[in-house]
């Protein structure tokens, strides 16, 4: 696949709600859209990267500047074998995994179209449903939380994430399990923790949960493995798992039991796929994470859930439990605890092309 062309756009989009975690809050989101043309094909891919450097150094800025600095100009005008080398000339680019994965991304979007199959089936995904959950932020009060719990219990998820952070953590918890005595939950902390928490922490053990995500930071597995050996609830990683390199790291320190794989924080599907081989390979569960994307992403989420080692059920919610109007026709939709993976040519669902213009607040194109 020749790539001729590229266009990178940023809408805005205003999620429906406020969504807290530890290290802050957001609302409104920049979207930053990418298109690939190929041999008369268009592959569209979403660049996953937050408002700020707080989940991960990469943010609409820098995510912006690499990719029409050095990514986009590097790749268009080549030629590439599949979406697995599309990223070949521009390899010595360090770091910068979601700027990356949106090219990678696009070029699977590209290749599933020139073979004429969707997404999941060109990467070898082999279910028409996946188990979805959904992760709610922090709040301010129990009694708001509980709402929240109860309204996305009667939507049907299968599974519900609740954001943690000191001073709202183990009674906040307790409160809620006494609630709902039997439905699945798990924490998740992005970093708030350190190892001198660890008392505290094992309290979790006491409130059966389905695993403690990311409780410390990003870059310490050590302390991970540490905290895991004298706690029951397994501890999934999130933000420490950016390559095959870490999961590789994690597994001989023990430092999880569990592993959130999102295609862009890793650098795209390739590396996705071979970080869910792996873990099958060692009997660890995997689920797909979020990234509270638009409907392009949560296409590729979709499609990557679909594959057969993805056991628990993702963040990966219905269009409306993020915006009012999502920017792809049909919308996602949730029912009884699962979402459909769509069977279409590509992405499998159509953009609404008229309206992204339309929002359209930066672009750049090449070629
Ligand atoms: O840690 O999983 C996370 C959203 C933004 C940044 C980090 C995270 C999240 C979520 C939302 O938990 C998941 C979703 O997209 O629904
Ligand atoms: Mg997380």
């Amino acid at each position: 696949m020749r790539i001729e062309r590229a266009v990178l756009r940023q809408i805005p989009l205003r999620l429906k709600e406020y969504f807290e975690i530890s290290s802050g809050g957001m609302q409104d989101r920049r979207i930053l859209l990418l298109t690939l043309y190929s041999e008369g094909l268009e592959g569209w891919s979403e660049c996953v990267v937050g408002e700020d450097p707080a989940y991960s150094y990469e943010f609409t800025n820098t995510a912006w500047h690499v990719l029409t600095e050095f990514i986009l100009p590097g790749i268009v005008g080549r030629d590439a074998e599949g979406p697995e080398d599309i990223l070949a000339p521009v390899r010595w680019v360090r770091g910068h995994n979601m700027a990356k994965a949106a090219v990678e991304m696009a070029g699977w979007d590209l290749a599933a179209r020139a073979e004429g199959v969707s997404l999941s089936q060109k990467l070898g995904g082999d279910r028409d449903v996946v188990p979805v959950g959904v992760s709610i932020g922090l709040k301010a009060t129990d009694e708001e939380l509980h709402e929240s719990v109860s309204g996305y219990l009667d939507d049907g998820y299968a599974r519900v994430k609740i954001k943690i952070k000191p001073g709202r953590d183990i009674e906040m918890l307790a409160g809620l399990r006494e609630r709902f005595p039997d439905v699945a939950f798990m924490a998740d902390a992005n970093s708030a923790y350190t190892l001198d928490d660890v008392d505290r922490l094992k309290e979790l053990d006491a409130l059966d949960l389905m695993m403690i995500e990311q409780p410390f930071s990003y870059d310490d597995f050590l302390d991970h493995a540490r905290l895991q050996e004298q706690l029951s609830t397994p501890v999934c990683l999130d933000e420490s798992i950016k390559s095959e390199g870490d999961l590789a790291l994690a597994f001989e320190l023990g430092s999880c039991q569990i592993v959130n794989i999102k295609p862009g924080r890793v650098g795209g599907f390739g590396v996705s796929r071979r970080l869910h081989d792996t873990a099958r390979d060692r009997d660890m569960p995997v689920w797909c994470g979020g990234m509270l994307e638009s409907g392009v992403g949560r296409a590729y989420n979709v499609a990557l859930a679909s594959l057969p080692g993805f056991s628990l059920p993702g963040d990966i919610s219905a269009s409306q439990r993020y915006w009012e109007q999502d920017i792809v026709t049909p919308e996602f939709e949730v029912e009884d605890g699962v979402m459909r993976v769509p069977s279409g040519v590509g992405l499998g669902v159509e953009l609404d092309l008229d309206r992204i213009h339309g929002l359209t607040t930066r672009e750049a194109s090449f070629g």
